[in-house]
C-alpha cells in the first residue's frame, strides 16, 4: 500500500489532528499502515473521488514523522509531534483544555500557558506542513478544535487558498468561552477560514456572538467582518467570514450494507442468546467519557432496577464504553467511577446466571457494533453534550428491519434532526426514567412509526451529503480574497 512519492502540490488538502491511517509494528520490525475505519475517512473518500488530494496529520505515535507517502491516490503528510507535544498539545490544551471548555465545562478546564505555547506552535507547524503542499489557489479543510489556528496561520503565508474549518464538537456560548485567557487569538485564528462549519445553528451563532463580544467584530445574518488589527500579530488582516450549521452524518448506505450480512445477522443472534434471550435488551455505546452522561445513564438504570420497574433475566443493560485518553485524570477517574457503579449495581441486582449490567471495556470492529445494534431493542443515547452523536444515526441505519427504539439527549447535535427520537433531558434522572419505560413500553406500531422517520432522515442526509454540502458552503463564502500569486 505504501510507496515513496515525489514531492508535489495538490488542489485539495484535508488537515485533522489525525492521519486516516494506523501504523502497526510487527515482531520482526516491519511497519504497515492500515486505513482507520472512522467516518471521516469515508466522508473524504466520497469528496476525493475525482481529484488528488494530500492528507495532512499526525501519524499517531511521538518522535520523527515518516516521511510523506502515497496511500492509493491520497497524499499522506505525517506531522512530527514529541512526546512532549502530544503531552502539552494534545492531552494539555487540546483535552484538557478545550474540550471540557467547549463541552458546557461538565469538568472543570484547566488553563495553563505552558500548554497553550505548544498548541501555538503544533498549529504553526501544521500550517506550514499543509502550505508546503497546497497548489496555487487550492481548497483547505482544516478540522476540528485542535487546530483553530490553523486558518490565520495559513492564510498569512497562502492568502491565494481556500479554507474552511469545520468543528466536530460543541462551540461554547460566550458565557463560558470567555474564561479561555487565549479567547481572542483563538478567534483570530478562526478568522483565517473563508468558511466555519459548524454541527448546530446554536454553535454557529455562539461563534458569531463571540467574535462580536471579544473581538468588537459586526455581523450581518451568518457572516462575521472583523476589521482586523494592526499589531503584526496572526489573522491582522480585515476578514468576512461565514459560520454556519452543516451537520455531520454517516455511509448510511455502507452501513446498512454492513448490517445486512449473513454474518452480521448471525453474531446478532448468537449475541442475544449469550445475553441469555432477554425479552429487552437496552444499549450504551460510547467513548468513555464524562461527557457522553454514562453516569447519569448507570443512575437510571439503577433507580429503575431499584423501583422493580425493570429486572434481568427480562430486562439487560449492554454499556459499551470504548478505552479513551487514559492518560488524562478526568478520564482515569471516570473510569474508576463507571466500574464501581457497574459492580455495585451488579452486586446488588444480578442473580447467578442473570447480569443486570453487562459492561465491556473494548474496542470492536465495525460489523460486532452493527451485531450489537441489531440486539439493541432501546438504544440510549444520553450524552450530557455531544456535537452530533454518529452512534445514533449508526443504530437506526442498523435497525432497517424495524425494530427498536432510540432514547436521545436533547443536549446532542444529533438531536435538532432526529425529533422523532424519544427524546429525553439527561440531567433529570425521573425524566430520563419515563423516557426509557415509554420507548420499552410504547406499541409496536408507535416505534416502527419512529424509526422509519429516523432511517429516512439518516438515509437522505449522509455523509457524501454533508461533504458536498461543507464544501459547497465554502466555494461560495464571501471571504474569497483576491487570488494573489504566491511570492
Ligand atoms: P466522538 O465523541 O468520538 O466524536 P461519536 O459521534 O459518537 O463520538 O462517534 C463515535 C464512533 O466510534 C461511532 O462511529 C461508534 O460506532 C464508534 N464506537 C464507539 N464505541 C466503539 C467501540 N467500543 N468499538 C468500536 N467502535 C466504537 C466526535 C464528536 C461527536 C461527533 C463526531 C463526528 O464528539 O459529537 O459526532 O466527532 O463529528
Amino acid at each position: 500500500m505504501v510507496s515513496p512519492a515525489p514531492a508535489r502540490t495538490y488542489d485539495f488538502v484535508i488537515a485533522a489532528n489525525r492521519l486516516p491511517v494506523d501504523r502497526t509494528v510487527g515482531p520482526d520490525g516491519e511497519e504497515t499502515w492500515t486505513t482507520s475505519p472512522g467516518g471521516l475517512v469515508t466522508a473524504m473518500e466520497s469528496v476525493m473521488r475525482d481529484r488528488e488530494a494530500a492528507w495532512v496529520g499526525w501519524a499517531g505515535f511521538p518522535g520523527d514523522a515518516p516521511e510523506p507517502f502515497d496511500d492509493g491516490p491520497l497524499r499522506l503528510c505525517p506531522v512530527p509531534l514529541s512526546a512532549e507535544d502530544v503531552e502539552h498539545y494534545y492531552e494539555g490544551f487540546s483535552n484538557g483544555t478545550l474540550w471540557p471548555l467547549y463541552h458546557d465545562v461538565i469538568v472543570p478546564p484547566t488553563f495553563h500557558r505552558s500548554w497553550w505555547n505548544v498548541y501555538r506552535e503544533v498549529n504553526r507547524r501544521f500550517a506550514d506542513a499543509i502550505a508546503e503542499v497546497a497548489a496555487e489557489g487550492a481548497t483547505v479543510w482544516v478540522h476540528d478544535y485542535q487546530l483553530q489556528l490553523v486558518p490565520a496561520l495559513l492564510r498569512d503565508q497562502r492568502p491565494d487558498l481556500r479554507i474552511g474549518w469545520f468543528n466536530h464538537i460543541p462551540f461554547p456560548p460566550v458565557e463560558l468561552f470567555a474564561q479561555l485567557p487565549w479567547r481572542a487569538t483563538i478567534l483570530r485564528g478562526l478568522l483565517g477560514a473563508d468558511f466555519l462549519g459548524f454541527q448546530r445553528p446554536d454553535d454557529a451563532r455562539n461563534l458569531i456572538r463571540s467574535c462580536r463580544a471579544v473581538l468588537g467584530a459586526t455581523h450581518k445574518g451568518d457572516v462575521v467582518t472583523w476589521a482586523g488589527a494592526d499589531d503584526g500579530r496572526p489573522g491582522a488582516s480585515p476578514r468576512a467570514v461565514r459560520a454556519a450549521s452543516i451537520p455531520i452524518s454517516i455511509d448510511a448506505a455502507g452501513f446498512r450494507e454492513l448490517a445486512d450480512q449473513p454474518s452480521v445477522k448471525a453474531r446478532a443472534k448468537e449475541i442475544r442468546e449469550s445475553l441469555g434471550n432477554p425479552d429487552v435488551v437496552l444499549l450504551g455505546v460510547d467513548r468513555l467519557d464524562y461527557t457522553k452522561g454514562i453516569r447519569h445513564r448507570l443512575r437510571a438504570i439503577e433507580e429503575l432496577l431499584e423501583d422493580g420497574a425493570i429486572s434481568p433475566p427480562e430486562v439487560v443493560f449492554v454499556q459499551v464504553a470504548t478505552p479513551s485518553r487514559e492518560r488524562v485524570e478526568a478520564y482515569r477517574t471516570l473510569k474508576e467511577q463507571i466500574e464501581g457503579t457497574v459492580g455495585r449495581i451488579n452486586g446488588d441486582f444480578s442473580h447467578l446466571g442473570d447480569t443486570a449490567v453487562h459492561y465491556l471495556h473494548q474496542s470492536y470492529p465495525r460489523e460486532e457494533m452493527a451485531a450489537l445494534f441489531q440486539v439493541a431493542d432501546v438504544m440510549l443515547v444520553t450524552p450530557l453534550r455531544d456535537g452530533m452523536n454518529l452512534v445514533a444515526k449508526e443504530y437506526v441505519t442498523a435497525r432497517h428491519d424495524g425494530g427498536g427504539a432510540l432514547v436521545l439527549s436533547e443536549f446532542t447535535g444529533a438531536a435538532e434532526e432526529m425529533r422523532a427520537a424519544y427524546l429525553c433531558n439527561p440531567h433529570d434522572i425521573t425524566g430520563l426514567k419515563e423516557t426509557i419505560l415509554r420507548a420499552i413500553r410504547d406499541t409496536h406500531e408507535e416505534k416502527r412509526r419512529r424509526m422509519r422517520s429516523l432511517r429516512r432522515q439518516v438515509r437522505t442526509y449522509d455523509v457524501q451529503a454533508w461533504a458536498d454540502s461543507f464544501l459547497r458552503a465554502l466555494e461560495v463564502a464571501p471571504g474569497r480574497p483576491a487570488r494573489s500569486r504566491r511570492s
